[in-house]
């Protein structure tokens, strides 16, 4: 087992770590252990069904099960916000690892692209300011509009996950 962990939360880190598994270069990051954390149950029994270690959220919970994290050294916690799951298990998550004692933890977590509306923007906003305390790495979707002008809203997600990945390999730990 790696010491170095992937954790997904939320559907958008699910998502994240899926096409970072799959497209990316670096050994140690191929070579990760990888947990994927929601609280959609049919995603994280899909997710199961494909041989991928899964941790269960409760919404109403405030608290994050640490037991998976034993080992790790590196923590990558991968996140969108604008939602709920996401943006509030992101915080819970890197306090509880850190808490208990994994000396590396980095946030990566996304701000939404404008065409999904202000209000998930403003959900972003709002979660981002509770990370403030922690080591958050921002990506701002909308950005990669302007860096790739052929990005359309059936690929924009797929750039979103690469830009996780591109920020993982840039060697945040
Ligand atoms: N990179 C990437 N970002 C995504 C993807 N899907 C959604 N997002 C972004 O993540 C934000 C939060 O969405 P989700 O991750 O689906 O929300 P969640 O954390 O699962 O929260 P709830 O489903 O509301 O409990 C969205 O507003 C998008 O900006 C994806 O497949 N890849
Ligand atoms: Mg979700």
């Amino acid at each position: 087992m790696s010491k170095t962990m992937i954790l997904a939360v939320g559907g958008a880190g699910c998502n994240m770590a899926e096409t970072i598994m799959r497209v990316a270069n670096a050994h140690w990051v191929k070579e990760a252990t990888y947990l994927f954390a929601d609280s959609d149950m049919e995603r994280l029994s899909e997710l199961g069904k494909k041989g991928f270690e899964t941790l269960s959220l409760q919404c109403d919970s405030d608290s994050f099960p640490t037991d998976k994290l034993k080992g790790v050294e590196k923590l990558y916690i991968l996140a969108g916000l604008g939602g709920v799951t996401g943006s509030k298990f992101a915080e819970i998550a890197a306090k509880a690892a850190q808490s208990d004692g994994v000396e590396n933890v980095a946030l990566i977590v996304t701000i939404p692209f404008v065409f999904e509306g202000s209000g998930k923007l403003g959900k972003a906003t709002e979660a981002l300011k509770s990370l403030s305390d922690l080591p958050v790495k921002v990506l701002n979707n909308e950005e990669l509009t302007e860096r790739y002008p052929d990005i359309n809203f059936i690929n924009a997600f797929e750039y979103s996950d690469k830009e996780a990945l591109n920020a993982i390999e840039s060697g945040l730990l």
